[in-house]
């Protein structure tokens, strides 16, 4: 017999199958398809566990279903533009390219070792001209159709990448890349109206069943839904007069949730930001305090500003307002607690019900009006017919957000107050009939910011002409490319490459400039699984068919982080191309699963900085690719974080081992490394021999049936335990059989073939380097198991033929029976009624119920 020697069989088969061009997908419409994705990588260096752990679980998924006879689309390509290129660039005096090419070669030559399966030809690489200009022609398509726009407003920098950043890629304030304080700056930039698509994208969420729950919340959580309504106040002059026939001009409008509250609204707040703020306050005395809380403001990280438990800063600006339901009069106060991008950026205050209004007021002593309350409350009881205002502040400790009774509130006193309550609706009504209020929605998504200052990404196919304007690209001159000489580490950028920027306006012929933006990396990876359906397509970014045969994903694996940024932008992008015509479904990604991560022994995560990093090709040098990958697919479900421990790495190679040399004894090879133990009790027994065929043929069922329906919820941890039950059960029937033994039985013959090849077939999508050597030398097939037929099983005989049954006897357990597995039920009780008879001498028996499989419920008196 060989000895298992991954080192040896690793690569050979890794040549065969790129020299049999194995995993080539041919388009086959016969077939259903299944198209198996991992998240592209970023070419940042060589792999890492995270990375193995990612493609693994693909890898799995992907050989699995090409064995249950589907047509299987499993690509690898690069997400390659990015800031670290750059970065690498300017630090070694080379051009992006060099160190992204060079890092790409690196990792598909590791993929390559893992063995993983993806079809080469496929490969879509993000900074290939040939790549980047349909993301620029798309970028085109959606300008046309207003779903490009580009606009002046407060944005958020990041002061160390030098960029700007959209709002998905900002985290607790800091720049997701770096973890840079990022500012605010106000900049016209480049943005993708994704608000338009908001209510799908929310609504679609819900079709999302193969997704997990908590990245759905979290994208719900962002896209944000509020139902509420928009309030209009009316503005006091500057003398505090109210204006006879009110202008448009003279009009507040507030978002708001509750409008219930109305007759508690003490105070109203503006943002510091607000547009016409200065004009309230000019030429009076509030001018002044107003200007330094709006710098005073501007100096605050939106961090920081985001904080809820932070102090709140305002000033009165010396100006009221009209409430529309009691036309009282209410001071104006400017405060950084209320934000100029959400709403109308101006509040209707109510510190008895809003906790952020609450302290405020008890910061600048402003009144705090009861008018929602429990019905237990002392207070409650007191108020409860109050029409009019009695109270007009209470000495509280924290606002009273919850559901409540209205008092206080003119006619709609006495009705329940809350969120979408009938307070709530009866007050929007009256003031929609009274054309000061209406029914509004707010998202909290905002539209997404797709220009980077930055040189190594998709350039903008755009130009600035001074006669014309900003004016598109025309489609037959693009790809417009990035300029290769260029030296970035001399500080050069696009903006400052003559050659890049001065161009001839396609409208007017006139001298113009080009666009100098590029585009996040992100609008890449929303649409390489389409270019994965057609990736040499010159005519069109993908053609209508391709993507409509192969979309949508049907399973996608990735990293949790992803949660928010790639996979609500890719929903966008499917959406936007839907609309155009392009394809015809509504969702990318049908199946998601989010692995977990892979940490320490001691549970850190591995990073360069804590020097706990365990690197893929040492794990590979040692104990070989398809160890590291059953190691990684066996030690926690896929979606858990997982923590490395070399000595179950080991376990697994000595497992690999194991059932290498019982696959050798079953199949006759094994010679002198034959299982067999004579001196085991009963070794060579017919008898225990034929007990021990018995248990392995169920389990060879039975384990088939586990491992299938183990496979179908990517379950691998608890597949590989079976496949370790059937190889237990194939050890214990080689150590009393002996190979002769076997031999001179056909019936005991064609078991061991049997059993030899369900072991390899089953551990092939783990191990298939493992799988294929025993395929073809050990049990003399030809070609690969690569969409080999999956072995079926049969329920029946996976079925054990006796079960034990334990007795009770009012409900204590005194015996325990043998019966066939399918005794009849007046079968079962007879023997159990006989098995008792000493221990019920002398009682009735009442009753006697037959829990089939499991026990007999004897009730006496
Ligand atoms: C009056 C009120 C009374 C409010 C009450 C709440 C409770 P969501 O649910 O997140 O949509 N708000 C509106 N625009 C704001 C802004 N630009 N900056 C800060 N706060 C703003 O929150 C809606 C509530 O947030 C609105 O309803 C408003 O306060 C506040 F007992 O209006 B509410
Ligand atoms: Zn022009």
């Amino acid at each position: 017999m060989k000895e298992y020697n991954p080192h040896e069989i690793e690569p050979r088969m890794q040549q065969a199958w790129a020299a049999a061009d194995l995993f080539h997908v041919t388009e086959d419409a016969d077939k259903p398809k299944k198209y198996v994705l991992e998240m592209f990588p970023y070419p940042s260096g060589d792999i890492h566990m995270g990375h193995v752990r990612n493609y693994s679980i693909g890898d799995v998924v992907a050989r699995y279903n090409g064995m249950r006879g589907f047509n299987v689309l499993h690509p690898m390509g690069w997400d390659a533009f990015g800031l670290p290129a750059e970065n690498a660039a300017i630090k070694h005096h080379s051009h992006p390219a060099t160190w992204t090419y060079a890092n790409i070669e690196t990792q598909k030559a590791s993929f390559k070792r893992m063995g993983f399966s993806y079809d080469w030809d496929r490969t879509v690489v993000a900074c290939d001209p040939e790549y980047y200009r349909w993301g620029q022609w798309m970028f085109l398509q959606f300008w046309k159709r207003g779903l490009v726009e580009r606009r002046n407003s407060p944005v958020n920098w990041c002061p160390s990448c030098k960029t700007v950043l959209a709002n998905e890629q900002v985290v607790d304030g800091r720049c997701w890349r770096c973890g840079s304080v990022v500012e605010k700056r106000d900049l016209t930039q480049w943005y993708l109206k994704i608000t338009d698509y908001a209510q799908e994208l929310l609504d679609d969420l819900d079709q999302l069943t193969g997704w997990p729950d908590r990245v759905r919340q979290m994208q719900a959580n962002w896209i944000g839904r509020s139902e509420g309504a928009e309030v209009d106040f009316i503005l006091c002059d500057k003398g505090g007069a109210v204006p006879e026939n009110p202008s448009d001009h003279d009009r507040i409008t507030v978002f708001t949730t509750r409008a219930d509250t109305l007759f508690g609204c003490s105070f109203f707040v503006l943002a510091p930001e607000y547009k016409g703020l200065i004009d309230l306050v000019v030429g009076t005395e509030y001018e002044q305090p107003v200007r330094d809380l709006i710098d005073a403001t501007a100096q605050v990280s939106a961090v920081e500003r985001a904080q809820g438990d932070r102090e709140k800063h305002g000033v009165f600006t010396g100006r009221y307002v009209i409430n529309p339901i009691n036309g009282e009069k209410v001071p104006v106060w400017v405060a950084d607690y209320v934000v100029a991008d959400y709403g109308t950026g101006a509040v209707m205050a109510v510190p008895c019900g809003d906790q952020r209004d609450f302290e405020f007021a008890r910061k600048y002593d402003l009144p705090i009006v009861p008018i929602i309350l429990d019905k237990d409350d002392e207070l409650y009881n007191q108020l409860k017919d109050e029409h009019g205002r009695v109270v007009t502040t209470v000495d509280w400790d924290a606002a009273f957000a919850a559901e409540g009774w209205l008092v206080q509130s003119g006619k709609y006193t006495g009705l329940k107050g809350g969120k979408h309550s009938e307070g709530e609706s009866a007050i929007v009504a009256d003031l929609e009939a009274r054309g000061c209020g209406r029914r509004k929605v707010e998202f909290r998504l905002r539209d997404w910011l797709i220009s980077r200052q930055r040189y190594w990404g998709n350039p903008i196919p755009a130009i600035h002409c001074p006669t014309c304007g900003v004016v598109p690209v025309p489609e037959e001159d693009l790809p417009v490319r990035l300029p290769e000489d260029i030296d970035l580490a001399a500080g050069e950028t696009l903006a400052t490459h003559e050659g890049f920027v001065k161009c001839t306006c396609p409208r007017c012929g006139g001298e113009a400039r080009r666009e100098t933006d590029t585009m996040d990396t992100f609008t890449c990876s929303s649409w390489y699984y389409l270019r994965y359906t057609d990736p040499h397509n010159d005519t069109v970014p993908f053609a209508r068919d391709n993507a409509n045969r192969w979309m949508p994903v049907d399973q996608y694996v990735g990293g949790i982080e992803h949660a928010i940024l790639h996979l609500l932008y890719s929903r966008f992008f499917t959406k936007m191309l839907r609309d155009m015509g392009m394809l015809d479904f509504n969702e990318p990604f049908t199946n998601l699963l989010t692995q977990g991560m892979v940490k320490d022994a001691h549970g850190e995560t591995m990073s360069k900085s804590k020097g706990n990093v365990i690197a893929p090709e040492d794990m590979i040098a040692h104990y070989g690719a398809d160890a590291v990958r059953t190691y990684i697919l066996f030690m926690a479900p896929p979606d858990k974080d997982l923590q490395w421990d070399e000595e179950g790495l080991a376990g697994i190679y000595r497992f690999l081992t194991r059932v290498w040399r019982q696959v050798n004894d079953l199949m006759g090879k094994a010679g002198e490394s034959t299982l067999f133990d004579p001196t085991a009790q009963n070794a060579g027994k017919a008898s225990s021999v034929e007990q021990a065929a018995k248990v392995l043929r169920r389990e060879r069922h039975r384990v088939v049936g586990k491992v299938t329906n183990d496979m179908e919820r990517n379950s691998f941890n608890t597949a590989i335990a079976a496949i370790m039950e059937l190889s237990n059960a194939v050890g214990s029937y080689v150590r009393v059989a002996s190979a002769e033994m076997r031999a001179a039985d056909p019936e005991l013959a064609a078991l061991d073939r049997e059993v030899a090849e369900v072991l390899v077939k089953l551990l092939s999508p783990m191990a298939p380097h493992w799988a294929d050597e025993l395929w073809e030398t050990v049990l003399d097939n030809q070609g690969y198991l690569y969409g080999c037929v999956w072995p079926t099983f049969d329920a029946q005989a996976a079925q054990a033929d006796e079960v034990e049954l334990a007795i009770q006897i009012n409900g204590k357990v005194r015996a325990h029976i043998t019966v066939g597995a399918d005794a009849a039920e007046d079968e079962v009780r007879e023997q159990a009624l006989a098995a008792i008879k000493d221990q019920t001498e002398g009682q009735t028996v009442a009753k006697a119920i037959v829990i089939p499989g499991r026990l007999v419920n004897i009730v006496v008196r």
